[in-house]
């Protein structure tokens, strides 16, 4: 039989190094799926429940393989369910390259059966390159240029094939003028600034009596870097959400995650601070960065677009973060003054106290951040965690502890809910023989982390290992947003849109093969993590969680305090709750080593 489009176009991903593809069928796709089959396993095809779930877990592949993340969904409704999590890969720049099938070329603009603009629909999240083929000889730049444009750019790419062309023939573009001769491969470059642009940031970093450093995504490869530099300047390190494995949190200055979800120790370093270094972030958030005018700041990325976005800085560099960190280091001198580096260590260390406080407060039935608290002590080495969004990230972000070769990730950049468990099975797939954790609210159970529960008891046999926990706050309530409408708007609680019915998700664990726990006594979590991380299958474990513990932010503004006082006096349906654990939790900063 001769080459089809399909067979070439597949042969020339594996050219490429693509070896697992994240995908749902569909008659847009047919051809591309009978060729694979012919392809006899050198692509592996594996099989989600639903194609946003393929995105989402071609974006977390991205993340934590460092290669390109795949994609592919048939014509129409298939199409259209990847858009989510493409743009999840594409606001935390990964690589990903969706593929989807279109209806037959003939037919086309005919207001046909599942046709629907897709150059237009993708034009927006896939804008580095989308394309749809319209001939076979094209095919092959089409590949070419997808891949090479989403991982040099770190974009995301769409490739649109007619069903009708994946089964024909297929041709190279034959030498005649009007066609294009590409080829395959890409090594990255090695991106330095120039030294005159070091010596400045030098210079600036070398007057600064407090310098504070926050590290994003893009230093997660510098970490020897970060802390050599942190160590030069006395300086503190705060870590931007999709930064925090970059350091260990057990090193005394490192001051944990910023933000929202951050720490008080983040928000003093960035207060108290004289100068800001901040490397490979795009941290949001500018309130919580130095006020404008009060730091001279320096900046690393590798993307010339995401300097001086979120701070006014002196000196931009366009760099590697480690490559752009080893140059820079010969030119610091070392701070003898270790004062600021002190006051940042009294302080961390003073706030991981207030944490385990927070912690161990006993709570109706079981304090959530207990869950996470219980969880650091026995994460296994290499582990990867996988947090969903939710109150649980703000466990994630401020209780976790990570050690070094741990990984972690979550929806950054979209913020979306119903990654962790796709993000948990990319894990698997990308590192078969490392432990993975996903922490997981219930709501995002329901809406579509449950149903990728299927996919891990359909492929957990094939991994290295079987380790793999979900870990389910059912607390019945969408809770993050129940206390944004407390704090931000002074609103109570509104029902009708947060409460959400209870589901025994340890139990349709069991149903479909898996193993399930349920804890609703906080003094049994330690040991049911313990029997989770150790079975022999994969996990849900399910804890009752109490929705009126706060997720404080580091600090209350006066406008929050009025909100949330205004939501009790319009009566909270949650009331009592609430004020009992919100008084716990601030009590807890307040009364050194109490239990309550
Ligand atoms: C796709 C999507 N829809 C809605 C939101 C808004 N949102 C953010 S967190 C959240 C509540 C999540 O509830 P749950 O998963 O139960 O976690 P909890 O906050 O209760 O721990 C919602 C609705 C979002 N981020 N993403
Ligand atoms: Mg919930």
């Amino acid at each position: 039989m001769a080459q089809t489009v399909g067979d070439f176009f597949w042969e020339r991903l594996q050219q490429w190094g693509v070896r697992v593809v994240f995908g749902y069928p569909g008659d847009g796709i047919n051809g591309l799926l009978g060729a694979m089959n012919r392809a006899d396993g050198k692509i592996k095809f594996v099989q989600v429940r639903h194609e946003e779930m393929a995105a989402f877990m071609a974006s977390g592949y991205a993340k934590f393989s460092g290669e390109l993340g795949v994609c592919l969904a048939t014509s129409g409704p298939g199409a259209t369910h990847l858009i989510t999590g493409m743009y999840d890969a594409r606001l935390d720049h990964m690589p990903v390259l969706a593929i989807a099938g279109q209806q037959a070329r003939a037919g086309l603009g005919g207001h046909y059966q599942q046709e629907v603009d897709l150059l237009s629909a993708y034009k927006d999240v896939a804008g580095a390159f989308v394309q749809q083929a319209s001939v076979a000889p094209q095919v092959r730049h089409l590949v070419d240029r997808g891949v090479r444009v989403a991982i040099a750019e770190r974009r995301v790419t769409a490739i649109i094939l007619p069903n009708d062309l994946q089964d024909e023939p297929y041709t190279a573009p034959p030498r005649k003028h009007g066609t294009v001769h590409s080829g395959i491969g890409y090594v990255a470059p090695r991106i330095v600034p120039y030294e005159d642009d070091l010596r400045r940031a030098a210079a600036v970093l070398n007057d600064g009596k407090r310098v504070a450093i926050l590290v994003g995504a893009g230093a997660l490869h510098a970490t020897d870097e970060v802390i050599e530099i942190a160590e030069v300047l006395g300086a503190g390190v705060a870590k931007a959400l999709l930064g925090k494995a970059v350091l260990p949190d057990d090193l005394p200055w490192v001051t944990g995650s910023i933000g929202l979800l951050g720490t008080k120790p983040s928000w003093e370093l960035m207060t108290g601070c004289d100068t800001l270094l901040m490397i490979g972030s795009g941290f949001p958030y500018s309130e919580f960065l130095p006020k404008e005018g009060s730091a001279r700041g320096v900046q690393i990325d590798i993307k010339p677009d995401m300097l001086s976005l979120r701070y006014p800085m002196e000196v931009n560099l366009v760099g590697d973060a480690a490559e752009t960190l080893r140059a820079l280091l010969p030119l610091l001198t070392h701070k003898t003054d270790r004062s600021w580096r002190q006051s940042i260590e009294k302080s961390v260390a003073e706030w991981w106290q207030l944490l385990e406080r927070r912690a161990m407060a006993s709570a109706n039935p079981v304090n959530p951040q207990r869950v996470a608290w219980e969880l650091s002590p026995r994460l296994p080495d290499g582990a990867i965690i996988t947090s969903d969004s939710g109150a649980c990230a703000n466990w994630y972000a401020r209780d976790l502890k990570i050690r070094r070769g741990m990984m972690c990730s979550l929806s950054g950049g979209l913020a979306s809910m119903g990654a962790a468990v796709p993000y948990a099975i990319a894990a698997k797939f990308a590192h078969p023989d490392r432990p993975v954790i996903a922490l997981v609210g219930d709501g995002a159970m329901q809406m579509n982390n449950m149903a990728e529960l299927i996919t891990i008891a359909k492929y957990w046999r094939e991994w290295a290992n079987p380790h793999c926990v979900v870990c389910v706050f059912n607390n019945q309530d969408l809770n993050q947003v129940t206390w944004e409408q407390r704090i931000q708007n002074g609103d109570p609680k509104f029902e009708a849109s947060q409460n959400i019915p209870d589901v025994p998700y340890h139990q349709f664990a069991q149903l479909i093969g898996l193993k399930g726990i349920f804890v609703d006594n906080p003094d049994r979590l330690g040991s049911a993590w313990d029997e989770a991380l150790a079975a022999d299958r994969p996990t849900v474990l399910e804890v009752r969680t109490d929705p009126n513990v706060p997720p404080l932010p580091p600090h209350i503004t006066l406008t929050q305090a009025k909100h949330f006082m205004s939501t009790l006096l319009k009566g909270d349906p949650d009331e009592s709750g609430v004020i009992a654990e919100t008084a716990k939790q601030l009590l807890s900063s307040i009364l050194p080593g109490r239990r309550r």
